[in-house]
């Protein structure tokens, strides 16, 4: 077995061990009222871009997602929250060491020796969720449970649906597939965006991701026979169906009035959270390398973190 199939398979345990830290980890994660910016690379982005979404939606201030090498440096935010899994990551270094004394800082990190916690003035760890992959997984999903219980959201339901998750079957057979788009709204645009990334990751295949609503504005050029749109979350009236006349295979965990997708695997239950359903979409992608004959512990040109010279 992968590596990355235990780190999969153990992401409820992890998510309700990182929900334990919100309370600790208070006085470093942002307060209600703080302008606060979330900077990462890679997934570490996508997923700060999913929290920024959540911590609006709840009402505790404005957020805003970066590239750790993007943030605009001439803004002012009173917070800065640095997601790192490896805490090495070049660009994150550079940033927290440039706003140092200026911003305040907390990073979310994987490895507590790493750099990261050095240059931050606060930070929150999750050894338990680091991964041995360089495909990430359940930090990322780990990371995104911390700050979802600090918003005041209990866990416990999330979890079990995380439990469906690592063991339901797939929602579409990843051999009949040649290529895939993922949506999401709102918060759940930076799970599409790490869905997609997971299968460019661990499978090298082509995949996309999109805002539910401007899929319509191009991209569902793409969507034919033999390939799969996969949405999270709500999603736009009329989608669900301009999508089936396209033929492609349309994935969905919830039921939206007019209908019911995801096949048959799902019938008759609650709609999953759409972070246990990125669990599906990673095992999606960790069977998609396989059947292509990969091996998703060594994707091609990654390396676990980018340190650049
Ligand atoms: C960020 C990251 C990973 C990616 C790749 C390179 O790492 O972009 O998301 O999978 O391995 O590094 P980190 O800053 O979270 O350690």
């Amino acid at each position: 077995m992968a590596y990355v199939d235990a780190e999969i398979t153990s992401q409820p345990d992890c998510w309700l061990q990182a929900a334990a830290l919100a309370d600790p980890s208070a006085e470093a994660l942002p307060r209600p009222g703080e302008r606060v910016a979330v900077i990462g690379c890679g997934t570490s982005w996508f997923i700060g871009m999913a929290y920024a979404g959540l911590r609006e939606r709840a009402g505790h201030g404005e957020t805003d997602a970066f590239q750790a090498s993007e943030f605009p440096t001439g803004r002012h935010y009173d917070r800065i929250i640095a997601i790192t899994r490896s805490g090495t990551t070049t660009e994150v270094l550079d940033l927290l060491a440039a706003v140092r004394g200026r911003t305040a800082t907390t990073v979310i990190v994987g490895d507590p020796d790493s750099p990261a916690v050095g240059l931050a003035d606060a930070d929150v760890r999750l050894p338990f969720a680091d991964e041995r992959s360089v495909v990430q997984t359940r930090f990322a999903t780990s990371a995104l449970a911390l700050l979802r219980a600090h918003l005041g959201e209990n866990l416990t339901a999330l979890a079990a649906d995380a439990e469906v998750a690592v063991r339901a079957p797939l929602p579409v057979d990843p051999g009949l597939i040649e290529q895939a788009t993922f949506l999401g709204r709102g918060w759940t645009i930076g799970l599409a965006q790490e869905a997609a990334l997971k299968c460019r990751e661990a499978a090298t295949f082509w995949s996309e991701a999109y805002p539910a609503m401007d899929y319509r504005h191009g991209p569902v050029a793409i969507a034919g026979p033999g390939r799969m749109v996969w949405a999270f979350g709500e999603i736009p009236d009329g989608l669900a169906e301009e999508i089936a006349c396209t033929g492609a295979a349309f994935v969905h965990s919830r039921t939206n009035g007019t209908h019911t997708v995801l096949g048959d695997w799902a019938a008759g239950r609650t709609p999953l959270d759409p972070m246990a359903d990125l669990i599906l979409a990673q095992r999606f992608a960790v069977a998609l390398a396989t059947s292509r004959g990969l091996d998703p512990d060594a994707p091609r040109n990654l390396t676990r973190s980018v340190v650049l010279a």
